[in-house]
């Protein structure tokens, strides 16, 4: 059965394309610093996202907890939101490896902190507080539905973390999403970020993998720490060749998942018991709730969804998260809506 998987867009396969170039692929070892392949994404990235290096590392986890270690040291503290990635899927990485102490803020329904949250969060210089090293942004904010973070906010996080000698890092796992869906650049994002984290492996459709960007001292310093949490990959041309392709050819794309996502979104609205989470989903998620008194809670819907060949996850009993990539068009949207339409007995 062709799977119609809406899980998330981490379910994603290479397209044809990636295979070829994964097979033709220039190789070195790469913690000899002689992988041509890597040495090409990595620079690729780094331009796209106006830094001065990159790093590959194998997943945006790693990526994201390389930036915290380098930037932090043990009993350091690092600002960040309650319903962020980082704090909520990371397995508490920061906490478990580097001894680095968290502080969440409340993360508002547009994915943003509110200012004067991140400065009462900042700790004046006292013995018995942890030191505030970092504040980390998240951009598109998957749990707040996909939203995209604008320019002009993530300048004033820069602004405040400068004026307080804090760094920022940007878990950018689908920050082309965002620059796609605000029509700018990525480059113009993450800016106002001491590093950044970008997922190739997400909607861009890469096997493996994701690149951790800043500036050179910054990413000399990473590469060290990708090296004791056993990141360094040799020959590992094979799967950037795949990222390069993402990179060059699946990031203007992204509008058609933002308008699938919309589509979707507007046709599920119909239906009575399901209530979408926001009126126009920005990027490529649906979030979605069941009503109390729905005829199937969200287990019972993936259930129904299963047997049509439809791949649905639950994040409560009523809630769910419907995310649109490469690999969904408009006959699984079509599909997708019927046999919704069917489970709540609304044709
Ligand atoms: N997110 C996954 C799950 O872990 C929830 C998903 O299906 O969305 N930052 C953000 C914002 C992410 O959404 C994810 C993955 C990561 C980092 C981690 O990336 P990987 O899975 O490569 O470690």
């Amino acid at each position: 059965m062709d799977w119609i998987d809406l899980r998330s867009d981490t379910v994603t396969l290479p397209t044809p394309e990636m295979r070829q170039a994964m097979a033709n692929a220039d190789l070195g070892d790469d913690v000899l610093g002689e992988d041509p392949t890597v040495y090409r994404l990595e620079a690729l990235m780094a331009g796209r996202l106006g830094k001065q290096a990159g790093l590959f590392v194998p997943s945006g986890t790693m990526g994201n907890l390389i930036a915290v270690l380098t930037h932090c040291g043990r009993g350091d503290e690092v600002i960040l939101g309650n319903l962020s990635h980082t704090f909520l899927y990371e397995a508490g990485g920061m906490a478990a490896l580097g001894g680095v102490h968290p502080y969440t803020v409340p993360n508002q329904p547009d994915g943003t902190l509110q200012l004067n949250d991140v400065v009462s969060a900042i700790r004046p210089d006292n013995p018995h507080f942890p030191i505030s090293r970092l504040i980390c942004l998240e951009n598109t904010h998957n749990r707040c539905g996909g939203v995209p973070l604008t320019s002009d906010y993530t300048r004033q996080v820069g602004d405040l973390a400068r004026q307080y000698s804090l760094k920022l890092h940007l878990d950018g796992a689908r920050i082309f999403n965002a620059a796609i869906a605000l029509g700018i650049s990525a480059a113009e994002l993450a800016e106002p970020a001491d590093s950044v984290m970008v997922c190739l492996s997400k909607a861009l459709c890469a096997p493996v993998g994701s690149v951790l960007c800043g500036d050179d001292d910054f990413i000399r310093r990473a590469r060290r720490v990708r090296k004791q949490l056993g990141g360094g990959m040799r020959q590992a041309g094979v799967i950037a060749a795949a990222g390069i392709v993402a990179l060059e050819k699946m990031v203007d794309r992204l509008i058609e998942d933002h308008q699938r996502a919309r589509s979707l979104a507007d046709r599920l609205r119909t239906i009575p018991g399901l209530i979408l989470e926001t009126e126009k989903p920005a990027t490529n998620m649906v979030y979605l709730q069941l009503e109390e008194n729905a005829p199937v809670d969200a287990l019972e819907l993936v259930q129904v969804c299963s047997k049509k060949g439809i791949k649905l996850s639950t994040i409560g009993p009523r809630r769910m998260r419907l995310v649109v990539h490469y690999w969904i068009n408009d006959q699984a949207i079509d599909t997708v809506v019927g046999v919704f339409k069917q489970a709540f007995k609304n044709e």
